[in-house]
């Protein structure tokens, strides 16, 4: 029989794997993922050399493998669903027989070269691999580890030394991920899975982090030529002073070498967002990069087909780019070292647009808008942007307010067929034409040629009268209210995460969003929202100048005040439309939503939506 982890499995899972650092186990429970993830503040950021290509790359290539991808899911027979990697902690193997497992793995389809073609054809300038895991498995030679490809493996390949050498002579960049807190298969790694020896206190962490832990990244540092990045992971719990040694290390043998901020304590010289998180608004870090799936697990696993498509890769590589990010996709090996067909084709698709339109991705500084649109969104560089077209709006209309500059030119990127545009005031319109009867690349970009940089000064959301808009969490004023955020966990291990309004404290309490009104007229309002138990029925107005709307909310199933509840997809927020709403005036405006009858908390309000009514 299959082993499925229902929601509450999971949830007990996450439970018990957060109480097992010590970190977890009092009130900073709460915290969660980011707590186990380390931090997205860094004490250092901005400082180093490196950055610099770091940012004008945006984009690379991840890879997890391990013994766990040669297991794929499976377990003597049983399928354990969720990311694969975490098989070992799923399917609760004792710790003797995940280590004798590795006489199976042979990776005698791996070909390093291939690979990093194949990274290179996808438009990545660097790969990132795990070169050990929380399993503990060395995928390199170790002094100072039995466990290891070169030992415990029947072919003795040291696996990292050919891909380092496939990427030295392809002039691709290589980094190590190294999973410096947790450490399942040894008796003091963080969160070992078998019983600890005797008399172990959490203080014997140090042994295992003086003997494995900083002779392994030394070699990792020394043996296998520059590397560009030392990827860390979950350093919840782990003492600062470890994360400071590491530095160290990296700063000793490889000072050119950049290590992201899931070192914990606040290392780093850049931050890596939660697990999938493409950011809707800006985020506050000046350095900073969302790591990705092509489907939902990182690591092989039969079962997952959960395949993003080329066109949506581009985007969120796009939306990655216009927050003004860098963005790292992974694909999961089998065991053999092959890679499946789907990463495979994803890639060489998603890389053909990427390599034709890579004036408007490599060395481009983001929108000069903190929030994308339902259309698309922006790059720029120097005086040109690119405005990235996903969606084709209905009448080929675009609209774009307050640019502060006036544009030149416009053209469409691929072949450089002009495009119409006119710029009255401060709203410029750009005219893309039908879509009917011509090819199309996965995503059209038109540049606009500027006088000057962009001088963007107003961020209110707009409202342009041609496609819909979202007004978010994060961008509300608030008034006896607060912005929570959560993270969930879906199908295989794909990580959902929203920010949304909650604790409303009383019926004064507001949240009002500034608009910025292109096209005054009517617009269908749908809110989305969660609701626990106690505010369903709760009733609600929102107001915009003197025209007004009040709804009533239902039980959603989900209890917003949860950072971490994973469940069925249905469960979790409302989309409800509300009603049509008249915006009587253009330009600057406020939109505010209050309570009338609260019960409980009230809502959690995830974002408003206004899309033109006709
Ligand atoms: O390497 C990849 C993941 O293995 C690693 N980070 C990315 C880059 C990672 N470490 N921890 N997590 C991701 C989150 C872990 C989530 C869990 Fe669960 C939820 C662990 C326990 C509950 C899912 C469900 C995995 C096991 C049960």
């Amino acid at each position: 029989m299959n082993k499925y982890h229902t929601p509450f499995t999971v949830c007990a899972a996450v439970v018990s794997l957060l109480l097992s650092f010590p970190a977890f186990a009092s009130a900073e429970k709460e915290k969660g993922m980011d707590e186990m993830w380390g931090e997205e503040k860094l004490s250092t950021t901005g400082q180093h050399p490196g950055l610099k290509w770091f940012e004008d790359d945006k984009y690379a290539m991840f890879i997890h493998w391990g013994l766990y991808s040669e297991m794929g899911g499976v377990w003597k027979g049983e399928t354990y669903y969720g990311i694969g990697e975490w098989i070992m902690h799923m399917a609760e193997i004792p710790v003797d027989e995940y280590k004798a497992y590795a006489k199976n793995f042979n990776p005698d389809k791996f070909d390093a070269t291939e690979l990093v073609k194949l990274a290179k054809a996808a438009g990545m300038k660097t790969i990132v691999i795990t070169a050990k895991h929380h399993e503990g498995f060395a995928m390199f030679d170790s002094e100072v580890s039995d466990f290891t490809v070169t030992k415990a493996t029947p072919s003795k390949r040291d696996l990292m030394k050919e891909l380092a050498d496939a990427c030295e002579a392809e002039g691709m960049r290589l980094g190590f991920y190294y999973s410096q807190n947790q450490d399942w298969t040894e008796p003091y790694g963080g969160n070992y899975k078998g019983r600890r020896p005797q008399g172990y206190t959490p203080a014997d962490f140090n042994i295992y982090f003086q003997e494995k832990v900083v002779p392994q990244v030394t070699e990792l540092l020394t043996n296998y030529g520059p590397i560009s990045i030392i990827w860390f992971d979950t350093p919840g719990g782990m003492d600062r002073k470890y994360s400071a040694k590491l530095m160290e290390l990296v700063q000793k043998y490889q000072p050119d070498c950049l290590v992201n901020s899931r070192i914990g304590g606040g290392y780093g010289d850049y931050v890596s967002l939660g697990d999938m998180h493409i950011p809707a608004i800006r985020p506050k870090a000046d350095v900073w990069e969302t790591v990705d799936t092509t489907n939902n697990s990182w690591s092989y696993a039969w079962y997952d087909q959960n395949w993003k498509s080329p066109k949506t890769i581009c985007e969120r590589l796009v939306r990655v780019a216009a927050r003004g990010g860098s963005y790292m996709l992974n694909v999961g090996p089998k065991g053999d070292g092959s890679l499946p067909e789907n990463a495979v084709e994803t890639l060489e698709k998603s890389g053909e647009w990427v390599q034709s339109h890579g004036e408007a991705i490599y060395g481009t500084s983001g929108s000069p808008f903190d929030q994308g649109f339902s259309w698309g969104d922006l790059t720029s560089k120097g005086n040109d942007l690119y405005l990235h077209v996903f969606d084709w709006p209905a009448d080929g209309q675009l609209r774009l307010a307050d640019l502060g500059v006036k544009v030149t030119a416009a053209e469409f990127l691929h072949d450089s067929a002009a495009v119409g545009f006119t710029q009255d005031g401060s709203i410029l319109e750009v005219n893309l034409g039908s879509q009917v009867g011509r090819d199309w690349p996965l995503i059209p970009v038109v540049k606009l040629k500027l006088y000057a940089p962009a001088q963007v000064t107003e961020q209110a959301t707009q409202i342009d009268g041609l496609t819909p808009a979202t007004l978010l969490a994060k961008m509300a004023s608030l008034k006896g209210c607060k912005v929570r955020e959560r993270r969930w966990m879906e199908k295989f291990g794909e990580w959902k995460h929203d920010y949304f309004v909650q604790d409303w404290k009383s019926e004064n309490a507001k949240a009002t969003w500034d608009i910025n009104v292109l096209d005054a007229g009517e617009y269908l309002v749908s809110i989305e929202y969660s609701c626990e138990n106690e505010a369903a029925g709760s009733e609600w107005t929102l107001t915009c100048g003197d025209e007004s709307m009040t709804f009533v909310t239902y039980e959603s199933g989900f209890d917003p005040s949860k950072s971490f509840q994973p469940g069925p997809p249905r469960e979790r927020n409302f989309k409800v439309d509300l009603g049509v709403l008249e915006i009587p005036e253009g330009g600057l405006q406020q939109l505010e939503i209050t309570p009338r009858n609260l019960k409980g908390k009230g809502i959690g309000l995830v974002s408003i939506r206004l899309e033109p009514y006709r």
